[in-house]
């Protein structure tokens, strides 16, 4: 037997929307900026769980975590670390990277008009 499903993707994009949406997004300073932009991110405004994700790919990309007990960071001597004020933190603690957040974002409203 063969089941051939042609799957049809239907993006949320398609769906009909006219009247333009206000979106609240996060604009990083120009520091924090730079680390997301490390990780692989593009755009000037992003939305808290975007920059949770590129402080995460950053995290990982240059190997800061420590590799026996991966809940901890050590940024110690990295830009990340400047921003933080601090050498090291763990997940389970992460008011460090919470509060350099308050600090280094700004909030905008971003208006998306659809296409
Ligand atoms: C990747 C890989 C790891 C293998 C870590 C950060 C926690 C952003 C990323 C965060 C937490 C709370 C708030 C905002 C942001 C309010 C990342 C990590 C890791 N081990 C620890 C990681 O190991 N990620 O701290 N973040």
């Amino acid at each position: 037997m063969s089941s051939s499903t042609s799957t049809q993707y239907l993006s949320p994009e398609s769906a009909c929307r006219t009247s333009p949406q206000q979106v609240k997004q996060l604009r990083p300073k120009p520091l924090l900026l730079k680390i997301l932009r490390a990780a692989g991110a593009q755009g000037e405004t992003f939305t808290l769980k975007e920059l949770v994700h590129y402080l995460g790919e950053y995290i990982s990309k240059k190997q800061l975590y420590d590799k026996k007990q991966q809940h901890m960071v050590y940024c110690g001597g990295d830009q990340l670390g400047d921003l933080l004020g601090c050498e090291s933190f763990s997940v389970n603690d992460p008011r460090p990277v919470y509060e350099m957040l308050k600090r280094n974002v700004t909030s905008v409203t971003v208006t998306v008009t659809a296409e």
